[in-house]
């Protein structure tokens, strides 16, 4: 009875319930057929226990029980689990396809690390996208996913859009999604990876195809604001011993590619609003966001110069 409440929590952007992409449509009908045909199996079950209370007094012959036995024990289970295999196996070549080669003009690469993503689109002139902890996708068209991993195993999974796969260390698994709705939605890691697993996710944003060409070109070039303020400070300060901006001496790939930090839906992979004030708390203490995050604290610098990173990355779009 208490289903239909605790199912309340099933609509919206982190939700397999909530299809916007072909499998999780697959995914959800497979879910609703066993839910519901689950419901009339669990009400006749039910009935025939009230109807045998009610018939104490009375019981049915010996051949009717075994009528009974025989249809609701042995036939009926077997047909039904018969058809479920059938119906299942039915839905499975539309589950996992791999991109044709037309499909895949692009290969976005996935690599989990402890505990953000980086990101790259890989192109079919050979050209490379950096990005990081936000996976755009055009909307109708197939992507073909490469997934990696640098430390530990986690798993890529955007329930809205289609099932998970784990990112092995030394292994490249594929995965390929076709986004039906433009959206955003939330992608957790789904294997366990360490102390801030809870605190590892990313946005996946579906945009139509024309907005998504835009963007990424915009991507492939240095932001706008990229010789700001904040830079001084951020070159300074050593960052870019681990963070690369596009325009910038920092070219290292250790954390998160920053080049255009500020156009992303969040800040420490899918845990904070991307405003300034983010940022900066981020910069002062990665680890007091995130625990055993791999970026040191930088709270011992002037709060100007924190604030003034910040503002900076922040203009980065
Ligand atoms: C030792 C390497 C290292 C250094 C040095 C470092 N960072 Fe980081 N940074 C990381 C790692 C790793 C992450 C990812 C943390 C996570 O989310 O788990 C990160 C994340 C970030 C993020 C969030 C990025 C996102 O996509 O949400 C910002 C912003 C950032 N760093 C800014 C800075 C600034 C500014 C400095 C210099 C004052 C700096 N970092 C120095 C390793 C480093
Ligand atoms: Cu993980």
């Amino acid at each position: 009875m208490l289903a239909p409440f605790a199912l309340c929590g099933c609509s919206g952007v982190q939700s397999a319930l909530d299809p916007a992409g072909d499998e999780s449509a697959i995914v959800a009908n497979l879910f609703w057929v066993m839910v519901i045909g689950g419901a009339f199996i669990w009400i006749g079950v039910i009935g025939t226990l009230l109807f045998a209370i009610s018939r104490r007094e009375r019981p049915v012959s010996d051949a009717g029980a075994g009528r009974l036995i025989l249809w609701g024990g042995a036939v009926f289970p077997s047909v039904t689990l018969l058809f479920l295999l059938a119906f299942a196996l039915w839905l499975m070549p539309g589950l996992r396809p791999f991109a044709t080669p037309a499909d895949a003009s692009m290969t976005v690469e996935v690599t989990g690390k402890q505990f953000w993503w980086q990101v790259a689109y890989r192109l079919p002139d050979g050209s490379r996208v950096a990005a990081a902890n936000e996976v755009r996708l055009p909307v109708g068209k197939r992507v073909e996913f490469a997934l990696e991993s640098d430390d530990v195993i986690h798993s890529f999974w955007i329930p809205a859009l289609g099932g998970k796969m784990d990112m092995i260390p030394g292994r490249r698994n594929r995965l390929s999604l076709l986004a039906t709705k433009a959206g955003t939605f939330r992608a957790p890691c789904a294997e366990y990876c360490g102390t801030s697993h809870a605190l590892m996710a990313f946005s996946a944003v579906a945009m139509e195809p024309s907005d998504f060409d835009a963007w990424l070109a915009a991507q492939a070039e240095p932001a706008a604001g990229v010789s700001g303020e904040g830079r001084e400070a951020f070159l300074r300060n050593g960052c870019g011993a681990c963070h690369r901006v596009d325009g910038t001496e920092a070219n290292a790939t250790i954390g998160p590619d920053l080049s255009h930090v500020g156009s992303r839906k969040t800040i420490g992979a899918g845990i904070l609003p991307n405003t300034e004030a983010a940022i900066a708390s981020f910069i002062a203490n990665p680890g007091a966001i995130k625990p055993d995050a791999k970026m040191p604290a930088f709270g011992a610098l002037p709060a100007a110069e924190i604030d003034a990173m910040a503002a900076w990355l922040k203009g980065l779009e």
